[in-house]
Parts: C-alpha cells; structure tokens; sequence
C-alpha cells in the first residue's frame, strides 16, 4: 500500500540526492535534467506557500481572462503559470515551453540561451477546486528537443509520451507532494515545510495488485458509450464477475490519480457526448494524460485512451484532448474489452 518511509537523519534524501543519485544510472547526463528538476521542485515550493495562504490573501477567485481551452482563468493559474516559466526561461536547459494556460507554445526570450529540454505543463490543475480548498497540482512532462538548436518548436512538443525523459506532478493538498518518474521507477517526496525540503517519502511506488476504488464522474453516465457504461456496471459488481470497488472522486486530476497509484483502482475520463467540442473528453493529452501514463507505467500500471497505450500516440495538436483509462493493467485492459464488445462494432 505504499506507507512513508520514516525518518532519522541517516537516511533523509532529499529531492536533489535523489535526482543526483538517478543521474548515475545516466552516464551521458551533464547534470542539466538535474538542475532542471530542481527548478520545478523550487516552483512547486513557490506555488505551496501561495496556495496554503490563499485564504488570507487577494489571490483566490477568478481573473478577467479566459484561457485557450475556454475556462475562466483563476488567480492562481496565472501565479503558478509565472511561476514555473520564469523559473526556467532563462537558465539556458530549455528550448521551449508550453502551458495548459497559453494557446501557443511559450519561446525561450532571445537575449537568454536555449537548451536541450523541452517542458510541457499544467500549472495548476482543478484550480476550480481552489475555492473549496479541495487538493489541486501542477502536472509536467520533460523530453529532449527533436530540433537541432536555436529556439525550440512545436515538433519539439508534439513527441509520443513514450519519449518523454521525465514525468512528474506536484500535489497541494493536505501536504504537498512532489512525484516523478524519470525511467527508473517513480518515487514520492513530501515537503517538510519546516526545513523547505521536499524528502523521500514513498520510494519506488507501486500501484498495489488488488483494486481497491474506482474514479470517474458518474454524473455524466448518460452521455457515455455503450461499452463505458457495461465497463462501470462491471466495476460495480452488477455482473457478478468481480467484488464492487468503491467509488472516489475529488474532481481534480491529480489527487485522483495519485489515490489510484497508492491505493490501486482506476481512474477514468472517458469520451463523452457532453459536449460535441470535445467528443474525446475534457482531458489533455501532452501535459496531463502522458505524464501521469508514463508515472503509472513507471508504477507497473497501465494508462489507454480506451484502443491503445496513451504513451503511443502521436500527438497532432498541443491542446488535443484524449480520453483516459489509467490505474491497475487488468482494469484497464478490461476497459479496452468492453469497448471493442460494444462500441467498436457501431
Ligand atoms: P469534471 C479540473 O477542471 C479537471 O481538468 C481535472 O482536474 C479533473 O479530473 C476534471 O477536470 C474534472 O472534470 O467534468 O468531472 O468536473
């Protein structure tokens, strides 16, 4: 079940040891992919002190502006967005950047160096949350540059999840988290606020063999495919085959993937006929469905877009959304099955 480590001072590893330490398992690392790691874990700290304050200061509630994918953009969207790029647009790693919040993709300012990284990130996800105080997080996903140099591209972001180098989230919620992958196994660190330190709390996370919830917003059943719909009968014992899960759903991505990885289960975000804009469903493919498949893949799950391994698709636009399935192989791949039973024949 992924219980904490606990701590004495001979073995506190700190997210930078850690990173160090996985750098040696890559004998070509120039300790750039380290330091950039560093950079987000230190926008993550950023975004925590604002976001555990945000009760008491002017920062909650909604900005004037509307944001590429049509939502109103809340204050700490634009913070945590500021954030993490001017913590990385000048430090010459990174060939270009693209956020959930900007339609384009973001440039490194000329007068700075471009660099052989390319970062893709949602800096704040279910800030609709916020208000709540119900847990939220930033999402990111790291890949080398596919161009040869100068100022990155958008070929440069639309790579296959499978080539990503590092995938990793930060969760604000009853404490903050940071959780990344970078192909050798995924790993946990919480913030010790008193020492603002992130430490290695959950070592080689493994997403348990028994199920134990299943997540998805059943509010929406009506506008599901026929499979989608047999898929959650089955979840919930209706056929007999297996034991009902349980249902948990927070309505923000992070903190409901990351109870699905401690705990087991899935997560799901199927296509839906809500909304005809969005017939693959409302979630991202470049920076919240491939870092969170590459970290489950990493955990031993499985992540699809209900046919195929969300790692293998070929993303075509930065914004394209996708439908997913992600959490225990054997859900997922039952998922696949009840689609290819009942849809794939219309
Ligand atoms: P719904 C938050 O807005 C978000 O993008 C994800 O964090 C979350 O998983 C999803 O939307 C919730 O969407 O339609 O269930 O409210």
């Amino acid at each position: 079940m992924n219980p904490p480590v606990s701590y004495t001072t001979e073995n506190i590893i700190t997210i930078e040891r850690h990173i160090l330490e996985e750098q040696k398992a890559h004998p070509e690392a120039t300790g750039v992919l380290t330091a950039l790691l560093y950079d987000l874990a230190l926008a993550g700290k950023y975004i925590a002190s604002r976001t555990s304050r945000a009760g008491l200061m002017d920062i909650l509630g909604a900005t004037d502006n509307i944001n590429v994918q049509g939502e109103q953009v809340m204050k700490l969207d634009e913070l945590a967005d500021e954030t993490i790029y001017r913590l990385n647009d000048h430090t010459g790693r990174i060939a270009v950047m693209a956020s959930e919040e900007h339609a384009d993709i973001l440039p490194i300012p000329e007068k700075y160096e471009t660099g052989k990284y390319v970062l893709l990130f949602d800096p704040l996800d279910g800030s609709s949350n916020i208000d709540f105080n119900a847990p939220i997080g930033t999402i990111f996903a790291i890949y080398r540059r596919v161009s040869s140099e100068g100022a990155g591209t958008l070929a440069d972001c639309l790579q296959a999840g499978k080539e990503m180098v590092v995938g990793g989230y930060i969760l604000y919620g009853s404490s903050t988290m940071l959780v990344y992958s970078s192909g050798n196994g995924t790993h946990g660190f919480t913030l010790d606020p008193s020492i603002g330190e992130f430490l290695l709390s959950h070592p080689n996370i493994r997403i348990p063999n028994k199920p134990k919830y299943y997540s998805v917003n059943q509010g929406y059943a009506i506008y599901w495919s026929e499979g989608v719909k047999k898929f959650t009968d089955y979840l919930q014992g209706k056929d007999g085959t297996i034991k009902p899960l349980s249902l948990r759903y927070i309505g923000s991505l992070v903190a409901d993937f990351h109870r699905t990885l401690l705990s087991g289960g899935i997560f799901y975000y199927p296509a839906d006929k809500k909304d005809p804009k969005r017939p693959t469903g409302k979630l991202r493919l470049l920076y919240e469905a491939n870092p969170l498949s590459f970290i489950m893949d990493q955990a031993g799950g499985y992540a699809s877009d209900g046919h195929q391994s969300i790692l293998e698709i070929i993303p075509e636009q930065l914004h394209q959304r996708v439908p997913l399935f992600v959490g225990n192989r054997e859900l997922v791949e039952k998922a696949e099955e009840f689609i290819r039973i009942y849809d794939d024949k219309e």
